[in-house]
């Protein structure tokens, strides 16, 4: 091994100690197999001829993955962190090779375990004293020391006055809904998500739970662990059942008026899980998962993903990339399937979703969670390929109610893992109110009828000039049942999509430092003339290379041709990574519906690093998908929006906790900053280390390790800890800032000659 890997490895090990963290490589592998799967499409007598050619022993077809082979290198061991790029390499130069992947087992997280928040989102302690009419009206509701709920008597389902994001404590009508409005799509449209067909990929389900098994369908299930049907969830290393998978499956199915537990969000659609995740995956299996049973799945909801270790950028390996077209392309008899994924629960480890591969898709639909006072929690991952929000909670607050193993039901449900099969949910239903919504279709109609009214009291909310509302923290805004229901009903499918690729080769070789940021103007004429002509825009994608020396230190912000303004990627104190970035796609919503005619700005800069980093770009492209034609919904102008005014730095809150009606002497509120601060800390502290695990263990551990008393090995990594906790504290607090466009650039625009020759879509050849 050269000298570059053992400093990888040191790195590795670096990262390890220091932070407890699941041992992973950068990439999110934890280790690298024997095997490679390799795509030989004329057959095996030619993939053993591959195999023989390269010394290596032919396995067998993976049936599952169409085309792919499995062929194994006998004299290398098992598990090795050795990627042995060479015979990467040496396969995929073979003339009659497509592509070659190397099996790696990759860290997986649920994104169901958060630390009990004690975080206070700046705009909650601060005050002031302005006023409207839109928040007296919150104010004047939410003085009332007893709320009920308008639906209370909706289920006689014992636990369903504890589903508050479902409920409608509004005591006038002119006051804005602040839930997710679903119970009137289910008492006055009559949808209850019948003949739809949602899988959870996940752990298992306990399916024969009463709230679950009525519904259950195990054509939409199976266990690609074992490779058998039973998908009954493992025990843990305690002993306990794994619970993650019944718990997101509960929230969109539980049977409703059967007198036990909840409501599901989709209850009169059908389910079924894939049980896959061990705390670890492999590329080859999660390809089989998101194209399993494609012939009769709708809706696969996914509340997991590479680890939130803030250390991770993990690319979609191009199996993964082939089921995600498979889905889109054959599922739903050409429709497509709709992948809904959970942002990730990262962000006090500093993470940020942008990095994740799996987010980045133009075929996922990114979902962020909001807590029960319709702030960002404090773990809910922010980047620019979020589309929407939904309710979960954080810990000690309001959670979501769902199923739990042994039959039990429980109000513990927390993360973006619980804010993701809500809208699983809320779009059965609006497949099952018009089957011929499209994947498209489903995502405009996130754009157009998601509610910033709930989340106003956020900073970050910016409007683009086609004007939709975005924000990197929320997307396009809370989930709203009813408002998304009631436009499928009438929608016409969105005219069919285009893509326009745009390269730069002139920046190659442009430097960068910690004191020197690249601005970079580019235009763009949408392709005019040629086929991949757009008018308006769907996603953007950034896809660049570059070196840099910490490869957290990274920031990047985009301007689009009419002005609207996107943080692209924030720092990530943790990453350590020293390769930069290479090739990595960047998914951008927020110019939703604008032309991309004119000049792009794209900086790339670092205001957190060393005053030594410098690096230099090695390339830029940029892709865009849209329409040429306009989208039928576009033709009466933009969308409408329920009134509402944005917070601003100094405003009082106006959306306060629900548990704090009736607790208001513990409210977190009350605080001063000092207490904050050190709040703020605590909390950090706790989250070192733990992914898996459930929030009240973790705290016992956390205990036990301070009482056990610390050497002082342990103060000196406990120092460098603390100043890493220091720049966390820093990105807690934070607000968000769109763009720093100026002052942070240093740097003259360089004007790059322009191509506008079509690129092939990253994700999607079958565009162009
Ligand atoms: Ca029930
Ligand atoms: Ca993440």
């Amino acid at each position: 091994m050269g000298e570059e890997w053992n400093y990888v490895c040191l790195r590795v090990l670096v990262v390890c100690v220091f932070f407890l963290s699941v041992c992973v490589d950068s990439s999110g592998v934890k280790h690298y197999t024997n095997k490679w799967l390799v795509h030989v499409p004329l057959g095996e007598v030619v993939a053993r001829e591959v195999a023989r050619s390269n010394d290596m022993q032919y396995q067998g077809p993976d049936y599952d993955n169409d085309g792919f082979h499995v062929m194994a290198k006998d004299d290398l061991p098992l598990k090795s962190f050795d990627h042995n790029e060479d015979i990467t390499n040496r396969l995929n130069s073979h003339s009659l090779v497509t592509t070659a992947i190397q099996e790696a087992v990759k860290a997986r997280s649920y994104r169901g375990a958060v630390y009990p928040r004690h975080v206070v989102p700046k705009s909650t302690t601060t005050s002031s004293k302005t006023s409207n009419s839109v928040r007296r009206s919150h104010m004047s509701y939410f003085k009332k020391e007893k709320m009920i709920s308008n639906y209370i008597n909706a289920f006689n389902d014992l636990r369903w006055p504890d589903m508050w994001y479902f409920q409608d404590y509004r005591t006038s009508e002119n006051q804005p809904v602040v839930d997710m409005n679903i119970v009137p799509v289910f008492f006055e449209l009559k949808i209850t998500g019948q003949g739809v067909n949602i899988t959870v990929p996940d752990d298992g389900i306990q399916w024969s739970h009463p709230e679950i098994l009525p519904s259950f369908k195990q054509e939409l299930s199976w266990n690609y662990i074992l490779n058998n049907k039973n998908i009954t969830p493992s025990t843990d290393d305690n002993g306990d059942i794994k619970a993650h998978g019944t718990r997101c499956a509960g929230e969109i199915i539980m049977q409703a008026n059967n007198k036990i537990c909840g409501v599901g969000a989709a209850y009169g659609a059908n389910i079924g899980g894939i049980k896959f995740l061990d705390e670890t995956s492999t590329d080859a299996r999660e390809a089989k998962v998101l194209k399993y049973a494609l012939e009769y799945v709708c809706i696969y909801s996914n509340s997991w993903g590479p680890a939130d270790t803030g250390t991770i950028m993990e690319h979609l390996s191009d199996l993964i990339k082939m089921s995600f077209t498979k889905g889109i392309h054959q599922g739903r008899d050409g429709k497509g399937v709709i992948y809904v994924f959970a942002a990730g629960n990262g962000k006090a480890d500093g993470d940020n979703c942008a990095c994740d591969g799996f987010v980045n898709s133009i075929y996922t639909i990114v979902i962020a969670s909001c807590d029960d006072s319709g702030h960002v929690t404090h773990y809910s991952e922010r980047c620019a390929s979020i589309i929407a929000t939904a309710y979960s909670g954080a810990g000690f607050e309001k959670n979501v109610l769902t199923t739990d193993v042994n039959g039990q039901c429980t109000d513990k449900h927390t993360g973006t893992s619980a804010a993701a099969p809500l809208v699983s949910g809320i779009i059965a239903l609006a497949l099952s109110a018009n089957p011929e919504l499209t994947w498209r279709d489903v995502q405009y109609l996130l754009v157009w009828t998601s509610q910033v009214v709930p989340l106003s009291d956020n900073f970050g909310w910016n409007r683009n000039k086609a004007g939709f509302y975005y924000s990197v923290d929320f997307g396009f805004g809370l989930v709203n049942a009813y408002k998304l229901v009631k436009e499928a009903q009438t929608w016409q499918n969105v005219p069919e999509m285009s893509s326009c690729g745009i390269r730069m080769p002139k920046v190659r070789g442009f430097p960068i430092s910690r004191s020197r940021a690249v601005r970079i103007t580019v235009n763009s004429t949408g392709c005019e003339g040629l086929s991949g002509e757009i008018n308006y825009i769907e996603f953007v994608q950034l896809v660049l290379s570059m070196t840099y020396p910490k490869r957290g230190d990274i920031q990047i912000a985009i301007r689009s041709p009419l002005g609207t303004e996107c943080r692209v990627l924030d720092s990530r104190p943790k990453d350590f990574n020293t390769r930069g970035l290479n090739r990595w796609t960047f998914t951008i919503l927020a110019f939703w519906g604008e032309s991309p005619k004119g000049n792009f700005i794209i900086d790339v800069f670092d205001t957190t690093g060393k005053s030594s980093n410098t690096g230099v770009i090695l390339e830029m492209t940029l892709s865009i998908h849209g329409t040429k034609d306009i989208p039928p919904i576009y033709k009466n102008g933009p969308r409408p929006y329920d009134e509402f005014k944005l917070a601003k730095p100094g405003d009082k809150p106006r959306f306060l906790h629900l548990g704090s009606m009736t607790k208001a002497k513990n409210v977190d509120v009350l605080r001063n900053d000092d207490q904050r601060q050190q709040i703020i800390r605590d909390a950090a502290h706790n989250y070192d280390g733990v992914h898996m695990s459930d929030y009240k263990e973790s705290n016992k551990q956390n205990t036990q390790k301070v009482n056990s008393g610390m050497t002082q090995k342990t103060k000196k990594k406990r120092l460098k800890t603390d100043l890493l906790k220091m720049e966390l504290d820093d990105l807690l607090n934070r607000e968000v800032s769109i763009l720093p466009m100026n002052p942070l650039v240093h740097d003259v625009a360089i004007n790059p000659v322009v191509d506008n020759d079509l690129l092939s879509s990253e994700e999607d050849p079958a565009v162009v």
